[in-house]
């Protein structure tokens, strides 16, 4: 569901904070792209699961966290290393399963972490990133420090045991979590709605005592701002917030799901909704910047992702030998 209200001015950030959203979500965008054009070309082993669509979740989110702070991500998880700093090179690199990636080509799409930017991991266990959100959230307050951590999960997610244990603890020892749950409508086929009788996932908050907030998650300022107030009560050791940013996938769940069963004006709508143009139309109707700059930011990123496949394609693979290195075995 798309919010009908569409704010006209942009919050009170700088031009270069809003071009650094709009940037990241292009960055984001772009790279999306050009993974479905690898994968079609099989340099990708395994599957992927494209974030297009959901950008504005992750980037403005994000763009509320320090470097030091923390993040847990999902098997649709790309968008979340970007937003947070990870180099797409690296992220790509990694996608390609090459030693210059995250993990040395080990992980994957879905295993990818990047500790020096806060990027706890992905994990392909549906709803498992929670308690370790929980768990990051209770080491922070142990070692008395004011970082916090963003939790991204989905709303299949959302029903499963660990959404309620993690968020439960988290509140009653006020953890410096944010869970943030992008409901894209769907848990594989399943439609939320067949699976959920409350109609926010967001109203579960009540259940654990503390704030729950929903949002259109298409819209980057509205992700930013809900998030902008949960960090700042985390920092202050207030405790968790659980936002729910509406959004939608573009594409079918992972690469071998042609997503027929939805209908086809569910998904013209949720087009027209795309973020990241809706981002552009407001910043160039406000004048927060001219076409001009649109223009030389698209190139720019375009050509930096182009470089970042470059990269990953020209790099090796791990050898044989270090098969067993750095893994449990
Ligand atoms: C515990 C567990 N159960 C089932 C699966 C299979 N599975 C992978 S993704 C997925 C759907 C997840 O839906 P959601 O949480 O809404 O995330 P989305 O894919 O929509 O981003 C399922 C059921 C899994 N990986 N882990
Ligand atoms: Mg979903």
């Amino acid at each position: 569901m798309i919010a009908e209200e569409t704010r006209k001015l942009p919050l009170n950030l700088s031009k270069e904070k809003n071009i650094d959203l709009y940037r990241k979500m292009l960055e984001i965008r772009c790279f999306e792209e050009k993974v479905f054009e690898l994968y079609a070309q099989n340099l990708v082993p395994g599957t992927i699961h494209l974030y297009t669509g959901e950008e504005a979740v992750a980037v403005g989110v994000c763009g509320n966290l320090r470097k030091d702070d923390y993040i847990t991500s999902t098997h649709r998880g790309h968008g979340h290393c970007i937003a947070k700093g990870a180099q797409p090179k690296r992220v790509m690199a990694e996608i390609l399963g090459k030693k210059t990636g995250y993990c040395k080509g080990k992980g994957g799409s879905m295993h990818i972490a990047d500790f020096k930017v806060g990027m706890l991991g992905a994990t392909a266990v549906v709803g498992a990133g929670l308690p370790i959100a929980m768990g990051a959230g209770l080491s922070i307050k142990l070692r008395r420090t004011d970082n916090v951590v963003a939790c991204f999960f989905g709303d299949g997610a959302s029903n499963q045991g660990t959404f309620h244990e993690a968020i439960n603890m988290a509140a009653v020892w006020k953890l410096p979590v944010i869970f943030v749950c992008e409901n894209n409508v769907y848990a594989m086929g399943t439609r939320q709605s067949t699976v959920m009788l409350v109609k926010n996932v967001a109203d579960r908050a009540v259940a654990y005592g503390i704030p729950g907030v929903a949002v259109d998650g298409n819209d980057v300022l509205a992700v930013y701002e809900a998030a902008q107030k949960a960090v700042e009560m985390a920092r202050k050791g207030e405790g968790p917030t659980l936002i729910e940013c509406k959004t939608y996938r573009h594409k079918g769940h992972s690469r071998i799901d042609p997503a027929k069963y939805r209908p086809k004006e569910e998904v013209e709508d949720w087009l027209r909704n795309d973020p990241i143009k809706r981002f552009k139309e407001r910043l160039l109707e406000t004048n927060v910047v001219m076409e001009a700059e649109i223009q030389q930011i698209e190139r720019k990123v375009s050509a930096e992702i182009e470089e970042a496949a470059k990269f990953a394609m020209e790099s090796s693979y791990p050898a044989a030998e270090e098969a067993l290195q750095d893994v449990y075995a």
